[in-house]
């Protein structure tokens, strides 16, 4: 229905707008990458998964078959697996497909998004009957308190995907630490995470020639939009990847290709040409570094796998160090 500006209503989040400002606001503008995964980011984030440019995803999913015998192996009967970040089983169902597997017979995956994770109980009702599945909604970085059902059971964490990149080194120090808390003093913690490695690999990671990083960053801009009352002219913001070596670091942009004004639910926020927005940090370790913040959050390694050309690594945590 117009209004008295004679503009059709839009609904608008205000959560959204607070948030969009806020990082707008600044003197170096920023977007929280939490903002990219709408419905569309995340179909943008599965065909990024299998883009040859990523390495990532394709490279942990031939190691986890791989190292599924010795993880499981070393777990006590009647183990409950609990994933952080779980917007599907594909990964999961790695480590619960080998002879050990039946060691875990509970799945705790936690995400924000419930429907997601009731669709994914629904499918391992089929798939795996044995298994009992406790969803979680939370977001992982709080505290999360586990099911009563599972609160006597070991623990086998899981983490994939090299999420721990997207978070900054001292939110990573507390989640590392309030998993630690949360899978307590028998656990063992499975972790994903991208290496170090030459700008020349890393940087098409990011920036793929069919453009599919690209879009998944602007989708951002698109997201306002629709739900903060925005007016982006979406063409007007190219895609950058840069490497920022001394942070080891992958950051993405968005670029401002003219002096533009744009206004978020009637604020006016004012871009140069050139100007950048920025929205992600993609932190790739070494294995000294991880196993450092590991160690500084309660967790010390119980073995760690890569793949030949020293990609990606998959490090088994247990407690130990200092807390
Ligand atoms: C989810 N996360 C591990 C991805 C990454 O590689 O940092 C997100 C992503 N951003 C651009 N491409 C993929």
């Amino acid at each position: 229905m117009p209004n008295d500006s004679g503009f059709a209503a839009r609904t608008v989040d205000r959560g959204l707008v607070d948030l969009a400002l806020s990082g707008l606001s600044r003197p170096h503008k920023t977007l929280p990458a939490k903002l990219f995964y709408d419905e569309e980011g995340c179909r943008l984030f599965y065909r990024i998964t299998a883009l040859p440019e990523y390495y990532l995803t394709r490279t942990e999913t031939a190691l986890l078959p791989e190292i599924a015998p010795a993880v499981m192996g070393a777990l006590p009967a009647d183990a409950v697996l609990v994933e952080y970040g779980a917007s599907d089983e594909t990964k999961a169902a790695f480590l619960l497909a080998g002879d050990d597997a039946r060691r875990i017979t509970a799945y705790a995956p936690i995400d924000v998004a419930m429907p997601a994770l009731q669709r994914m109980r629904a499918r391992l009702a089929r798939s795996h009957p044995h298994l009992a599945v406790h969803p979680i909604a939370a977001d992982f970085t709080d505290p999360v308190a586990l099911p009563r059902a599972v609160a006597a059971m070991p623990r086998l964490g899981f983490f994939p995907g090299s999420t721990i990149g997207n978070l900054d080194p001292g939110d990573a120090a507390r989640f590392l630490a309030l998993a630690r808390r949360t899978l307590g003093n028998r656990a063992r913690f499975l972790v994903g995470v991208d290496l170090r490695k030459d700008p020349s690999v890393l940087l098409p990671a990011y920036d793929d020639a069919a453009g599919v990083t690209a879009a998944f960053n602007r989708n951002m801009l698109v997201r306002l939009n629709r739900e903060a009352g925005a007016d982006f002219d979406i063409a007007a913001f190219g895609h950058r990847a840069v490497w920022n070596d001394a942070e080891s670091r992958i950051e993405m942009h968005l670029v401002s290709r003219k002096a533009q004004a744009v206004s978020i639910a009637g604020q006016t926020i004012c871009f140069a040409r050139g100007e950048t927005i920025h929205t992600e940090n993609s932190y790739k370790f070494t294995a000294e570094r991880f196993t450092a913040i590991a160690a500084g959050a309660g967790w010390q390694s119980a073995g760690s796998w890569t793949d030949p050309a020293r990609l990606f690594a998959l490090f088994l945590l247990r407690p130990g160090g200092a807390v």
